[in-house]
């Protein structure tokens, strides 16, 4: 199939991601995450929620990407600089006015800390163990401290949707289970080197609260 899933190609684009200058770049950011919010429609509709809101913000990340200020879009160092410097980033609660590159990317990057604790379950896991309770212990230790209750149980609802671990890791597409278990043995330190890197350009700046 043309454009089945495959968990090859988000790698590539986390791979691809970080330069020699440990910058982020935006365009594979971007790509890595439409390629994971296919998998998810791929899931069915009980996921919708959850990639509605991914696609929201992917979609106000590719207008900047875009827009006038593109070259400011670059990478996440050269985002949060310029909207930094301009008075962009509303640090008190949401004003109404568009949401900024920097707390929009907050939200992927608080997601993607889910992703690789799920991942990492998932990698280590035993062949028996089920999908849906390594998502679950993954959201709760993650992305569940920002949400509400209603956006959590939701969530938890949905995951109980979520095929056997072998299911799972096959229409991840890359091959037989283990050689899935392979493919994410290779492919979480990039994933985590993505997010180690924004956490610190984050912190650094004090964003990591942004309403
Ligand atoms: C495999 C199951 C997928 C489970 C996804 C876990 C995340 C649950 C998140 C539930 C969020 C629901 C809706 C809305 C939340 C927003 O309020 C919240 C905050 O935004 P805001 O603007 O209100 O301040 N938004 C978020 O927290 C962003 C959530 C983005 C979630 C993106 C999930 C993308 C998942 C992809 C599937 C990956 C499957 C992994 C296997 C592939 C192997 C590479």
């Amino acid at each position: 199939m043309a454009d089945a899933f495959s968990l090859r190609e988000v790698l590539a684009a986390f791979q691809t991601c970080v330069t020699e200058r440990r910058e982020v770049l935006l365009g594979p950011y971007l790509s890595g995450w439409r390629g994971l919010i296919r998998f998810l429609h791929s899931l069915g509709a009980i996921f919708s929620f959850i990639s509605k809101d991914a696609v929201a913000k992917v979609q106000i990340m590719e207008s900047y990407c875009d827009g006038e200020q593109r070259d400011k879009y670059v990478s996440l160092q050269s985002m949060v600089e310029y909207e930094l410097a301009n008075g962009l980033v509303g640090v008190q609660k949401r004003s109404g006015g568009p949401d900024s590159g920097c707390r929009t990317v907050l939200r992927l990057h608080r997601a993607l800390r889910w992703l690789q604790l799920f991942l990492e379950g998932l990698r280590t896991g035993r062949e028996d163990s089920r999908t849906s309770v390594i998502c679950t212990d993954s959201y709760n230790a993650s992305l569940a401290t920002y949400h509400p209750w209603v956006v959590r149980k939701a969530a938890t609802v949905a995951f109980c949707a979520l095929p056997p671990r072998n299911a799972f890791l096959e229409i991840m597409n890359v091959g037989t289970p283990e050689e899935a278990v392979a493919m994410l043995g290779e492919a979480l330190p990039y994933i985590c080197d993505v997010y180690g890197i924004t956490q610190e350009l984050f912190a650094q700046h004090k964003l990591l609260d942004l309403p």
